[in-house]
């Protein structure tokens, strides 16, 4: 099987620097390669509650950034999940396959719903609409943050259970994970991921926040009192900082303790808040090009129908297996 990339993204808020360090940047410079789908994964979305307006608001922009870090829709597939119904119907008959138990052992089903008064069934069977995602496509590789590892892992394990009832059906997908920015983290509490929907406004940077607001969280992020540039996971604020300029450089962690030997965490703060700068402003140039809604309207039908043309091949083979007249 040749390659072929499925991912998602969330039109759930402001896109962060997580997100596109740990995702979106690797699906970009992945497109000189097989065949990709990119997906705003909308349904996804609304597992925890969202605003309607707002969310056609962060569905715009976030094709619309896709496009700004260099996502082709004339090399790759990218397309609005709610556009093509056979994502919810083919996960229909996977939750039908999935156990209780399997599912109790999601641990981002168990972060997400710490501490709510009321968790929708939605966000509980998230995993099994990712893995629908995923399947119709035959994926062989989805590129995702570290987050997402134990979701494409039961992907799998849903697939090859169908797959010993009803015969090969379904590409075993693996996740790749970036090794350096595959878990950016808060700015305020390093041992957290860096996460739209989680109140943390100084602990994330938007890819389309106010340049100057961006340097004074990077000059602000939390770190020690030891003052020494070094890649330390018992010092999670600097290790966090020296991943993403890492991702955002090209330079190893090793040069840029060379590099920063010496210096104390200002310096380095300071270096580290101009590669963001630099990077977020040019996103947001091309960004403003591409945010023109009915454009981008246009773009997603045809996108979507492609989607459809591949998709529903794979749900009406699977709706046959299963025994549907
Ligand atoms: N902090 C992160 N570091 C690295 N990668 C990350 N991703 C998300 N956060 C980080 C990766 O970005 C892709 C899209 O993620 P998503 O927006 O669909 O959902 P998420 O993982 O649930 O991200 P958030 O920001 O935490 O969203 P909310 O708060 O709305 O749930 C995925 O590949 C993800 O791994």
């Amino acid at each position: 099987m040749s390659k072929r990339v499925f991912s998602g993204i969330k039109p759930s808020g402001n896109v962060h620097l997580g997100s596109y360090l740990g995702a979106m940047k690797h699906w970009a410079e992945g497109q000189t390669h097989g065949f990709n789908i990119f997906c705003v994964v909308d349904l996804h979305a609304i597992t925890v509650p969202q605003d309607p307006k707002e969310l056609v608001k962060n569905s715009y922009d976030i094709v619309a950034m896709l496009l700004a870090v260099g996502i082709d829709p004339q090399k790759s597939l990218l397309f609005v999940q709610s556009h093509n119904p056979d994502h919810t119907n083919l996960s229909w008959a996977l939750n039908c396959i999935l156990s209780m138990g399997q599912m109790n052992r999601m641990t981002q089903y168990k972060e997400k719903s710490e501490g709510k008064d009321s968790v929708s069934v939605g966000l509980f069977d998230y995993p099994a609409l990712m893995a629908a995602d995923i399947l119709l496509y035959d994926t062989t590789e989805v590129p995702v943050g570290e987050d997402q590892k134990q979701h494409v892992e039961l992907t799998r394990d849903v697939a090859e259970k169908f797959n010993s009832k009803y015969g090969v059906t379904f590409q075993l997908p693996v996740p790749v994970i970036p090794k350096v920015g595959g878990r950016v983290m808060s700015l305020t509490n390093p041992t957290k991921k860096m996460s739209k929907s989680v109140n943390d406004p100084m602990g994330t940077i938007g890819l389309l926040d106010n340049l100057e607001s961006a340097r004074k969280k990077i000059m602000s992020a939390v770190t020690d009192s030891e003052n020494k540039v070094s890649h330390d996971e018992s010092r999670p604020g600097v290790a966090n900082l020296m991943e993403i300029y890492a991702e955002l450089t090209g330079i190893s962690l090793e040069s840029i303790e060379k590099q920063f030997e010496g210096s104390g965490y200002g310096d380095f703060k300071s270096a580290v808040a101009d590669e963001v700068i630099k990077s977020l402003k040019h996103l947001q140039e091309k960004f403003e090009n591409f945010r023109n809604e009915s454009a981008l309207r246009d773009m997603l039908q045809e996108n979507s129908q492609k989607a459809y043309e591949i998709s529903h091949k794979k749900l009406s083979e699977v709706y046959s297996k299963i025994g549907f007249i």
